[in-house]
């Protein structure tokens, strides 16, 4: 019995002294295990005297059970504890700042697209979008293109084989986009006036040198209401032209041009500066072309499935690529298409630097540089 208690104090010393979960099992095993010495001490009352068998047993089982009590509280404890632990040592202060410094960047073709977006969006425009690879009447036809239009031809369009198994039919062949006009098409076909979209998206004409990529990117737009006149068109590009370049004050002019799905045409010209390794927008004598426009022909209004007795629209189209280069300097064309990660680094922006109306269109103030 003596022994029992010494025994008892023992134990619960050291369940009461393990540091670890692991060692406290440990002594578990040790003690109420198969084999364990209080196991040992029950299995061995069977060849005692009854009497001392009873007292002998009740006590054994009291021990046990304040053994198992202790080790259930001991491992409460050391859990709580591992987790602390644990959690401290997962601990991330969220406002230290990014590292290693931020490496990615945004293309400054995909920033002149949410530029555009912003400007537009604040305007009423919706985004349209579509497919890359179209069919001739939603690229031509419906764009008042005949089938002998000079444009079609095959040296500047790639045509597609739609059907490898058969040989190159040229009525029936799918195209990918010369321009994202096939998307304004689409609109007017799902939905009546008012119409008010931009059409940004890749285009690829058969045409590579300094100033012409096989693939390039334009911004297309489309209004159509009742009686939309060549006023809302020069009043919604001018506009547009002075928040792009973010200018108060711009000179700009229109001249006469020609395009099979507008009549009457024109070019926009801006005024700039030139000087021989400087381009200065905005002021000097010199002009510099943006964008092409003109209202709807009543032609296409119709393939839309738009009655042009009852509606009218102006339409315009800019190349992304140049409006890049004009706007942040950037000299080659070619090297937009590179990949060198060098150049983005210097002609690229921080995806936090993102554009805004009200947030400074293409450089918000050095909150994020
Ligand atoms: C341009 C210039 C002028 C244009 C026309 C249309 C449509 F589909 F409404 F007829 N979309 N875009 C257009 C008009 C495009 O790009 C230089």
């Amino acid at each position: 019995m003596e022994n029992l208690e010494e025994l008892k104090k023992e134990i619960l010393d050291k369940i009461n002294n393990s540091n670890v979960l692991k060692d406290l099992d440990d002594i578990r095993i040790a003690i109420l295990g198969k084999k364990g010495k209080l196991t040992d001490m029950m299995k061995g009352l069977g060849s005692l005297p009854l009497e001392e068998k009873i007292s002998l047993g009740k006590s054994l089982n009291i021990v046990k059970s304040k053994i198992e009590e202790a080790i259930e509280k001991q491992k409460k404890f050391l859990e709580e504890k591992a987790l602390e632990e644990k959690l401290k040592s997962e601990t991330l202060d969220v406002t230290l700042p990014i590292r290693p410094e931020t490496q990615g960047r945004i293309h400054p073709v995909s920033k002149i697209y949410e530029e555009v977006a912003a400007i537009f969006g604040q305007m009423g425009f919706d985004v349209a979008d579509g497919p890359d690879i179209e069919d001739q009447f939603h690229n031509f036809n419906a764009l008042n293109m005949p089938a002998n239009h000079p444009a079609r031809q095959m040296q500047d369009t790639f045509y597609l084989n739609n059907d490898p198994t058969k040989p190159f039919d040229m009525d029936t062949a799918y195209v990918i986009r010369t321009h994202t006009s096939g998307m304004q098409i689409r609109t007017m076909e799902k939905q009546q006036p008012p119409i008010r979209i931009i059409a940004p998206g890749r285009t690829y004409r058969s045409d590579y040198d300094a100033t012409h990529t096989p693939m390039f990117h334009q911004v297309e737009g489309l209004v159509i209401d009742k009686n939309i006149t060549l006023a809302h068109l020069k009043g919604c590009l001018y506009d547009f032209m002075k928040a792009f370049f973010e200018l108060d004050e711009l000179p700009v002019r229109y001249r006469p041009s020609y395009f099979p799905f507008t009549e009457p045409s024109a070019e926009m010209d801006i005024g700039c500066l030139k000087t021989k390794n400087e381009l200065k927008i905005g002021a000097g004598t010199d002009w510099l072309e943006v964008l092409g426009c003109g209202m709807v022909h009543p032609n296409v209004l119709r393939a839309g499935g738009i009655n042009p007795d009852e509606y009218q629209g102006f339409a315009f189209g800019l190349g992304v690529d140049r409006l890049a280069m004009l706007k942040y300097g950037i000299p080659d064309l070619r090297t937009f298409f590179e990949s060198d990660v060098r150049w983005l680094k210097h002609y690229g922006f921080t995806p936090l630097d993102f554009s805004s109306m009200t947030g400074g269109l293409s450089d918000n103030g050095g909150l994020t540089r």
